[in-house]
């Protein structure tokens, strides 16, 4: 008989979101994702200056607190039709993907890596022979025994006191824990270094941003910091040398450490590759802009259909008609007033209208988002998939690198296929972070010339039009296709709407009762034990939730 589960909080992401599965035969045969917390930042905005919207929106997020900041400028700039100069979009650019790289390297070791990693099982680990693995693997220098044997001495003491500390409520011994003791130690020992690597991330963005997290560098036409290196409050040369120092360290982490590690985890737990496929239409924003006008990117994004890269269609702009005629948003079944069918954004309406849980009605405060009618998953492998059917090279290689590291552990040879699934997200994540490493340098090697040139503006002055104007901005955020979309009516604020990676995947069902992207990744999912739901976390997890960001 079909049993039901409900996981209520779900824990490790932020926000909060409530997993209902029905298992049947040992899988999951039906799943609901749902909201469950709203706070109206879109009705906050409306009446406003749009010059104070940045700062408004970048509060919907603890997590990815620089994108809603920067996305929000984007859709003002696009209205206004605005240029930004070049020093503006790389610095943009650089605490973009520093925040992007701190936000992969937490969500892989702090936020999921013990659903595959058993702390406990690394207290019955050798060090020497984990150093002896760890250095067939990379040559990472903090894998030594010595730093092996001391992470398992403070894992014992935890223990010997009763206490797990940060490691409290994992789902030890459970069956579907796979690794030998030496890799739960090299993991753990890794979950404890990235605690210390994603602080210069952190540093960058703080250094660039004036502080992480929540940048108050950001202003509609450019940014505010000012560039004169003869005063010590400015962006001086030493600031920009301590931030290339920041890249190359997390650089070696990324690429020795990182991608070395979801290799190996993918390689014992092959059989991931297999589940938690789910929605195959994906979408991807291009993003870091190299022009004055957003019109050539670092990054290309794009929409594919039914998982087939040949699909792929390009995204080139800001204002790209593509991507701005196809994005509608649904709220049959979540806690808002509708009745109206799903509504583009410049008409969307946001006004909450709480029922309970409804099993068929209303039973989330996420809207359902769709790409020309149909859900779309969004994140890290829509991301790492549009790169590689725009045979973007940096991406191709890496993807190539982590398969082969794959194939080799796993003695069986892994296709690109294999990245429609759970494992296949962790992954993409990883690769996606290792191409933003490379280009978190380059993007501070084009300021630093730029600026030796001589050129030193940061800021072009918007001047607001009398009657009604709309702009979309985007940003491929950490979780995926960010974007703001703001109707402006003389020179205020008349509609606001934010369509967030979050709000994509954690999507109920729609106006045609199409499941979301959670949803779908779940059908089929084994669950060993219904009471300790270990694998369903996995997959959710995968997807790295925010719900903060999702409902807002
Ligand atoms: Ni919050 Fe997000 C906003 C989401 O765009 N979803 O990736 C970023 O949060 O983490």
């Amino acid at each position: 008989m079909a049993k039901r589960i409900t996981i209520d909080p779900i824990t490790r992401i932020e926000g909060h979101l409530r997993i209902d599965c029905e298992i049947d035969g040992g899988k999951v045969k039906k799943a609901w994702a749902s909201g469950q917390m709203w706070r109206g930042v879109e009705q906050i905005l409306l009446g406003r200056d749009p010059r104070d919207a940045w700062s408004i929106t970048q509060r919907i997020c603890g997590v990815c607190t620089t994108v809603h900041a920067i996305t929000s400028v984007r859709a003002i700039e696009n209205a206004l039709d605005m240029e930004i100069p070049l020093n503006a979009q790389y610095i943009r650019n650089l605490i973009l993907t520093a925040h992007a790289i701190h936000d992969h390297i937490v969500h892989f070791y702090h936020l999921s890596a013990l659903d595959w990693v058993d702390v406990t099982s690394a207290l019955k680990a050798d060090p020497v022979k984990t150093a002896q693995l760890a250095e067939g693997l990379s040559s990472w220098t903090g894998n030594s025994r010595h730093e092996f044997a001391k992470v398992k001495e403070r894992l014992t003491g935890f223990v010997g006191t009763g206490q797990l500390g940060i490691f409290t409520n994992g789902y030890w011994g459970h069956p579907a824990m796979k690794l030998p003791p030496e890799v739960n130690l090299l993991a753990t020992t890794h979950y404890l270094q990235a605690l210390e690597v994603q602080r210069k991330a952190s540093k960058i963005v703080a250094v660039l941003g004036s502080k992480s997290p929540h940048i108050q560098n950001i202003a509609v036409g450019g940014v505010s910091n000012p560039i004169d290196f003869d005063s010590q409050s400015s962006l001086t040369m030493e600031r920009l040398l301590a931030v290339k120092g920041w890249i190359d360290e997390l650089a070696d982490f990324v690429k020795n450490v990182y991608l070395v590690d979801v290799a190996a985890i993918g390689a014992y737990y092959a059989d991931w590759t297999a589940i938690g496929k789910g929605v195959t239409e994906y979408l991807a924003v291009p993003d870091l802009p190299l022009d004055t006008k957003g019109t050539q990117f670092a990054l290309p994004g794009g929409y594919i259909k039914d998982g087939d890269l040949a699909t792929f269609k390009a995204i080139k702009s800001f204002g790209d008609a593509f991507f701005r005629d196809g994005v509608e948003e649904s709220v049959k079944h979540a806690w808002y007033k509708g009745g109206k069918g799903a509504l583009h954004p410049f008409k969307g309406e946001t006004d909450p209208d709480y029922t309970d849980f409804q099993d068929n009605g209303k039973y989330s405060w996420v809207k359902s988002p769709t790409f020309y009618g149909k859900p779309a998953q969004v994140g890290p492998l829509a991301r790492v998939l549009a790169m590689v059917a725009a045979e973007h090279a940096p991406t191709v290689k890496y993807v190539n690198q982590t398969l082969d590291t794959v194939s080799s552990l796993a003695k069986t040879k892994v296709p690109v296929a294999a990245l429609h699934s759970t494992i296949g997200r962790h992954a993409a994540r990883a690769v996606s972070c290792a191409v933003q490493v490379d280009l978190l340098a380059q993007q501070w090697q084009m300021l630093i010339d730029n600026l030796a040139k001589g050129d030193h503006k940061t800021f072009n002055r918007p001047t607001f039009p009398k009657g009604e104007v709309t702009g979309v901005g985007f940003h491929e955020a950490p979780r995926g296709a960010l974007s703001h979309w703001v109707v402006l009516k003389d020179g205020k604020i008349s509609n606001y709407q934010c369509v967030v990676p979050t709000t994509w995947n954690a999507a109920p069902r729609n106006e045609n009762e199409a499941i979301g992207p959670y949803e779908a990744s779940l059908l089929d999912t084994p669950v060993a034990d219904p009471e300790r739901p270990l694998e369903v976390l996995r997959t959710v997890h995968s997807f790295d939730p925010c719900l903060a960001c999702a409902v807002h």
